[in-house]
């Protein structure tokens, strides 16, 4: 069959996340012996019709595969929805090709009842791509049903059906993205050639679905040669200025990432890498030091708290101490750091927003150190169903039985004085240049002319790395503040206030 998949994420910043899922999809649908091209629309023009268009025209595909992966940019100040261009896409395809089609990704994973319903696609396909899209090509070619298929969702008698995913092992082929995607425009912006070495994640924390819709809990994971294997074909074909692995936490279980790091070690070449989602458990002197000798000269952590109530109300598995030791540690090397904090899950009250803040202006300003931090601190927490954050919602009237999931919904401790949380927050970022708030995402829109002039100066990736000089500039002119909205508190509770919520915060 000829299958044409296309990449519907247009998100362009310095953060652009080359389509990782659509190119290990495309790999395993060849593989099983179809024709297949990808239609990458991440940088294509404004008015993608004619890409989509022309892309049809000379392919002839018999079936369409759309990946949806952002819903949302899970920003509660500055808040985007990605559905409508992505509903646009969607009709543009349906205008030029008339045949079968397929939406997955983890977009549609979240929700699919709800994106089954937005995009009408004629089936979805839930969590892992590869096995359950082979199989659904497979029963289309062959004149058999899909139902059944696990990971596979369409619609029966008027009603949404979905077989449960099965997520057994990771089969999957590495992916070559340079064979499907043309990684150039990513590299010009500063983003780095992905890769995963596990799928699943064993943590419980409230909020998040990667233990469920998206990964499941149980970890699978890959050989550590066969991770390295696939980074030297990549250094080797494309050369890549760095290489993101974008597991949920590199470093769990620690076993598998130091024998991956290991394994770097042992090749003759060097690579530079970052990773996103670095657990602050046994982050220790001993394993940055693998990771500097790996290549590693930047990371994302993600505590979502410094102070201990919020972190066992998050569940995050860790303790305030694994915190204090690992930023301890951090600070005695000269890695890049960007933390996330999320304010306002159940209990956050302005003293525990105030221990984070502490945390950041105590450990994280830079005082003379080879260190570079990015404390990065996010109002809201962002509520999916089937989380058991869903479920406090739930109880709290933040979502009801009739909410729409498809909607950008949010969580926000009552404890929270909103008009005070502002004001200690900025407060923070008036004397921390390393303080980065929810509305300072706006800057990303400057990401292409920011990249040129990095790559003019030949500086070192990733690019996330100088919003702390940005910051201090910012800070020593006056213009720090020139993007934060007037009314943060006010544009909070309209958030709220939009998806139903009327109580203490919203009266
Ligand atoms: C790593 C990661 C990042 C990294 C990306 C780094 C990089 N260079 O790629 C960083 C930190 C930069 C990042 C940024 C953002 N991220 Co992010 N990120 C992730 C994470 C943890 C993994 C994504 C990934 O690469 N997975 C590996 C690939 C192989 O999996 P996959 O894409 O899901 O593909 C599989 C299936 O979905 C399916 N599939 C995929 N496409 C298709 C298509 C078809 C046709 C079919 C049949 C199947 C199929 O098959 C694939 C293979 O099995 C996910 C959470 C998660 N665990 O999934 C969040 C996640 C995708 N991110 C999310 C968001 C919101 C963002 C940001 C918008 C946040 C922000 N405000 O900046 C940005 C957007 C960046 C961009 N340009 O798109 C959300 C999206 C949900 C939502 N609410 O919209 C997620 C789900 C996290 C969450 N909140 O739950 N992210």
């Amino acid at each position: 069959m000829r299958v044409l998949l296309i990449n519907s994420n247009r998100k362009v910043d310095l953060l652009a996340a080359p389509p990782l899922g659509i190119c290990y999809v495309a790999g395993a649908a060849e593989a099983a012996g179809h024709d297949v091209k990808v239609l990458d629309l991440c940088f294509a023009p404004g008015n993608f019709g004619k890409t989509i268009k022309k892309a049809v025209e000379s392919f002839r595909p018999q079936l369409i595969g759309i990946s949806v992966r952002n819903i949302d940019n899970v920003n509660m100040i500055h808040s985007v929805c990605y559905l409508p261009e992505i509903t646009r896409i969607v009709h543009q395809v349906r205008r030029c090709a008339d045949v079968t089609l397929v939406v997955g990704g983890s977009g549609a994973s979240l929700m699919p009842a709800q994106v089954m319903r937005l995009l009408s696609p004629d089936y979805i396909v839930v969590a892992d791509g590869e096995v359950s899209f082979v199989r659904l090509l497979d029963a289309l070619e062959n004149g058999r049903s899909p139902q059944g298929i696990p990971g596979v969702g369409m619609m029966v008698d008027g009603r949404f059906h979905l077989t449960k995913p099965e997520l057994t092992d990771f089969a999957a082929a590495a992916p070559d993205l340079g064979r499907w995607i043309d990684l150039k425009p990513y590299q010009k912006i500063g983003s780095s050639y992905n890769l995963q070495t596990k799928r699943g994640c064993r943590q419980h924390c409230i909020y998040c679905t990667y233990n469920q819709a998206l990964e499941g809990n149980k970890l699978r994971l890959r050989s550590p040669v066969d991770v390295v294997d696939e980074i030297e074909e990549a250094l080797l074909k494309y050369g890549p200025k760095s290489f993101e692995f974008v597991d949920s936490v590199f470093n769990d279980p620690v076993d598998h990432s130091v024998a991956i790091l290991e394994e770097i070690i042992r090749r003759p070449w060097k690579a530079e890498f970052t990773a996103m989602g670095m657990n602050p458990k046994q982050l220790d002197k001993q394993f940055l030091g693998l990771m500097w000798r790996a290549g590693f000269r930047a990371f994302m952590i993600t505590p979502e708290s410094a102070s201990p109530t919020m972190i066992r109300n998050y569940r995050k598995g860790f303790s305030p101490d694994d915190i204090f030791s690992a930023v301890e540690a951090i600070n005695r090397t000269a890695f890049a750091a960007w933390w996330f904090f999320m304010i306002g899950g159940p209990g956050e009250n302005n003293r525990t927003l105030q221990e984070s803040l502490d945390f950041a202006l105590k450990y994280l300003q830079k005082n003379g150190r080879p260190v570079t931090h990015v404390a990065h601190f996010f109002t809201g927490v962002r509520v999916y169903p089937g989380t058991a954050l869903w479920d406090i919602a739930f109880k709290e009237g933040f979502v009801r039985d009739d909410t729409d999931a498809s909607d950008t919904l949010w969580y926000l401790s009552e404890d929270l004085d909103l008009e005070e949380a502002v004001e200690q927050m900025s407060a923070a970022a008036a004397t921390c240049p390393e303080v980065y708030l929810g509305f300072d995402e706006r800057v990303l829109m400057f990401s292409k002319a920011a990249a040129m002039v990095f790559k003019l100066l030949k500086l070192p990736r990733p690019y996330w790395r100088y919003f702390r000089a940005a910051n201090s500039v910012g800070l020593s002119t006056g213009i720090r503040f020139m993007f934060r909205p007037r009314d943060i508190a006010g544009l909070l509770k309209n958030s709220l206030r939009r998806q139903g919520y009327a109580g203490r915060l919203v009266p």
